[in-house]
């Protein structure tokens, strides 16, 4: 297993849209593994492999107290949406800032495990806002893409700001920052 290095905002490869998962080998687990590291190493409750510069639809989860219940999501699809919520978010990608975002409430989920057997399940909470969180890097989006235009500038501002205070000091994950 390894540590992968974190893309961070506005990095343009952050913008890619990942393309399907087709074939289920070795490297796919060993992306997968190396994945989780780096989410719990951050450490974070999720990570689309988007964030680590590969473009395949790949996610990892793990919303538990204990860190002990790890969901890996492969070409995951939302296929049906319930309710409305807002929760206040963060992103491994976008360092320092958490703002609220409204998003579906429950989600239906259809995706493959490892192996390449199909799964569908009912989510809520802050599960259903980790997968559509990560859903949306598959995607090329942002959490902050669904802020207002002014609150969005406010955080490209913020970033800058931290970024030229503390041009030492890297973040508690390596990312890679082109500002
Ligand atoms: O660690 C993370 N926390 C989080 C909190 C609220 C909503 C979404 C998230 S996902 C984030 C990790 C990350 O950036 N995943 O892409
Ligand atoms: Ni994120």
């Amino acid at each position: 297993m390894a540590l992968l290095t974190i893309l961070a905002f506005p990095d343009d490869r952050l913008r890619k849209k990942a393309s399907p998962v087709e074939v289920f080998d070795d490297s796919l687990k060993q992306l997968v593994g190396d994945m989780l590291e780096t989410m719990y190493n951050a450490p974070g409750i999720g990570l689309a492999a988007t964030q680590v510069n590969v473009h395949k639809r790949v996610i990892v989860i793990d919303v538990s107290e204990e860190k002990n219940s790890a969901v890996c999501l492969i070409n995951p699809e939302i296929i049906e949406k319930r309710g409305v919520e807002e929760m206040e978010e963060g992103c491994l990608s976008v360092p320092g800032v958490f703002e609220k975002v409204r998003r579906a409430q429950c989600v239906r989920v259809r995706a493959l495990d490892l192996e390449g057997n199909t799964t569908e399940f009912d989510a809520e909470g802050l599960l259903a806002v980790c997968i559509q969180h990560e859903i949306d890097h598959l995607e090329g989006h942002l959490f902050v893409d669904r802020l207002s235009p002014l609150k969005r500038q406010l955080v490209r501002k913020k970033i800058k700001k931290d970024q030229r205070h503390r041009p030492g000091k890297s973040p508690s994950h390596p990312v890679s920052s082109v500002i």
